[in-house]
């Protein structure tokens, strides 16, 4: 691949045969390879190659078949309107499906040269009951980690795994970052992992308790799932087809929580932000960047919107993300170096990116994994204040009026959630908007029950799911913006 490269393209112009392998990395999406990678990937240009990459499916052949014909290099298209700058990234030195060779994944966790994991398994990859902060007790998939480690299934249970076989052989401990939009991310990871620990060895558990660090860290990169088209068009360009071509935004932003228990690269040097407290950087992306995608993605989905730059381009769009904005902004405490009226103002150009192409569709999955930080925690915040919270409750409304699993114009499509068929069987019978809110309040793993409890919650949600129902997304959003300019 390096030797056709046309010129103009960066590439790894650092010796390949030296990089050591220094990170594992849990779900190797498109998100990991234009985002951690490429700061790994800087680590190497810098002339430290002790970070090299393994990245680890934890279900899917795809992107393993993909890079392996490629020796490991794709191509990061960073589109910015008509402008697009592509860099050939060399950090992925290999990658494993976990369900085919799991004893791979957990030497490559034990390597004495590792000494930091990152993960982007998505919010249900952590297997934590929302309501108790426990492990899902009723999910096969933990039952079976809780049970035996040989062939684990989870991330937690790799990682137990992982940890395990590094102190049976008197290694140093890891510094495991998760890297997945959830509030208190470190934490929540720390907990799953403890709890799996606990099951199989209290030693084991003590052990990673005390030596392991489990930084918070808030990750930023609009990365849209690669299309047929995108590599078609790359090729036509190129003539190189590269089958794992990731494209993104210029934007990249990772700021970490400063607690590690080993060696790491330079981070300051490679422009991660290192900070005592992630907390608020991490609540004001999620509330303000992912609540405003997540409202996007049902409102505009309804509407027939398949991307989020034509749903910006039009007035009504707009006004409804900054309402929203404004109904968020208020329950932040923005840390210092945060200006939300700057944040807001480059986030509105970076959502109307036209080169991005971001699917509604693709945001709209898995929104019971996304909706209480997004959404429902700053509604619970402007409650305790007293507040209204119209634009918030009309994107949950959205969000309930999309399990119909049909949008506007009638066009049908699946629902891609993990608790697809709780809502669907939380669903069946009702019909009116009111009986819809009472059944999906009614679900905790969502909800919790100072929401699902608060009448005045669930008068404004029938009220927009009643507007939604009776005359679609784009009146209720044109209600909802007349409203707020009145
Ligand atoms: C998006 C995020 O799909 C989604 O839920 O909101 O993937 C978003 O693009 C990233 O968090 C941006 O950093």
């Amino acid at each position: 691949m390096l030797a056709t490269l046309p010129v103009g393209i960066v590439r790894p112009d650092y010796d390949r045969t030296k990089v050591r392998r220094g990170v594992v990395h849990l779900g190797i999406g498109a998100f990991h390879r234009a985002h951690q990678a490429a700061v790994f990937e800087a680590a190497l240009a810098s002339g430290d190659l002790r970070w090299g990459v393994t990245g680890v499916s934890l279900r899917s052949t795809k992107v393993r078949d993909q890079l392996t014909a490629q020796d490991g290099l794709y191509t990061m298209l960073v589109r910015d309107g008509a402008q697009v700058a592509a860099q050939v990234i060399g950090a992925v030195r290999e990658v494993l499906v976990a369900p085919e060779n799991p004893a791979a994944v957990v030497a490559a966790l034990a390597d004495p040269d590792v000494h930091l994991v990152t993960l982007t398994v998505t919010e249900k990859g952590y297997k934590l009951d929302r309501a108790t902060g426990r492990l899902q007790g009723d999910d096969a998939e933990v039952a079976a980690d809780l049970t035996d480690l040989a062939a684990p299934l989870t991330a937690p249970g790799f990682l137990v795994a992982g940890l395990r076989a590094r102190r049976a052989a008197g290694r140093p401990p890891l510094t495991i970052l998760s890297c997945d939009n959830l509030p208190h991310n470190g934490s929540l990871l720390r907990a799953a992992v403890l709890a799996m620990a606990a099951a199989h060895d209290p030693a084991l558990h003590d052990w990673i308790a005390e030596s392991c660090a489990f930084p918070a860290t808030m990750v930023d990169r609009i990365v849209p799932a690669t299309t047929p088209a995108d590599v078609a068009a790359w090729q036509l360009q190129t003539s190189l087809e590269d089958q794992a071509l990731v494209k993104t935004e210029p934007f990249l932003q990772w700021v970490v929580e400063d607690r590690f228990c080993g060696p790491r690269p330079d981070l300051t040097a490679l422009g991660v932000q290192l900070t005592d407290t992630v907390a608020p950087w991490e609540e004001a992306k999620l509330r303000l960047l992912n609540g405003a995608h997540s409202a996007i993605s049902y409102l505009g989905g309804l509407a027939g919107f398949e991307v989020v730059h034509e749903f910006v381009a039009l007035e009504t769009g707009r006004a409804v993300v900054e309402a929203l904005w404004a109904e968020s902004a208020a329950t932040l405490t923005p840390p210092a170096g945060l200006d939300l009226v700057d944040y807001r103002r480059a986030l509105m150009a970076r959502f109307a990116n036209a080169a991005l192409r971001h699917r509604t569709r693709q945001i709209a999955q898995d929104g019971s994994q996304k909706l209480p930080q997004r959404l429902v925690a700053p509604i619970l915040a402007r409650r305790t204040a007293g507040q209204e919270f119209d634009a918030l409750a009309l994107a949950v409304a959205g969000w309930m009026r999309w399990q119909d699993g049909r949008d506007d114009a009638g066009g049908s499509f699946a629902i891609e959630d993990p608790l697809a068929d709780r809502l669907t069987c939380a669903l069946a019978g009702s019909t009116t908007a009111g009986e819809k809110v009472a059944a999906l309040l009614a679900i905790d793993a969502i909800f919790p029950a100072d929401f699902a409890g608060d009448p005045v919650v669930g008068e404004r949600l029938r009220y927009w799911l009643d507007r939604l129902d009776r005359e679609g997304a784009m009146k209720a959003m044109r209600q909802l913006t007349a409203r707020v300019s009145d």
